[in-house]
């Protein structure tokens, strides 16, 4: 149950015509098994989305259209912000991070690449219950 935040850049593959960006399941991007694949779009201003962290689940995130802010706190508390505003750009979250979406551009389309199929038994809803889990499985933050 260690926790992992890393930013991913990925190299597009341009020529005359644009940029096309491929990911590969078990790859240094992507470096799990992918099991589903879900969008946020059409996002309600001002809204924060999350707020909840996974047991076992590990997720790409990827902005491809327009911007969002995604905050992750670690289990020893450090918290971490990333902008992702370019398809260039990718966040891989491995482990228990409670991690919150936010500040998304009205154009925003967040894509991400999921380890496992949905499993609300997955989750961890309430703040409370994470730091306790946190503590019980004595998690460690990894950089
Ligand atoms: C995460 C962040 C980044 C499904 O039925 N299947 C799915 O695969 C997903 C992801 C959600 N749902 C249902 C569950 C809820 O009734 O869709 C509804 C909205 O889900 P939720 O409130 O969990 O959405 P977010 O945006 O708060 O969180 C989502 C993911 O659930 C979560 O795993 O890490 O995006």
């Amino acid at each position: 149950m260690d926790a992992r935040v890393t930013e991913i850049q990925f190299v597009p593959k341009g020529d005359a015509r644009g940029q096309l960006i491929a990911l590969e399941a078990l790859s240094e991007q992507v470096p799990f098994e992918v099991k589903r694949m879900y969008y946020i779009f059409d996002t309600t201003p001002g809204t924060v989305r999350g707020n909840h962290a996974h047991k076992n689940l590990k997720q790409v995130l990827i902005c491809v259209s327009g911007a969002c802010t995604i905050v992750s706190e670690m289990p020893d508390g450090k918290v971490v912000e990333h902008r992702l505003d370019w398809p260039n750009r990718g966040l891989l979250i491995e482990g228990l991070v409670w991690r919150q979406m936010k500040d998304f551009s009205k154009d925003a389309v967040l894509i991400v690449l999921a380890s496992e199929h949905y499993d609300e038994d997955d989750y961890i809803r309430d703040y409370v219950r994470y730091k306790g889990f946190c503590r019980e499985f004595n998690c460690v933050t990894k950089v």
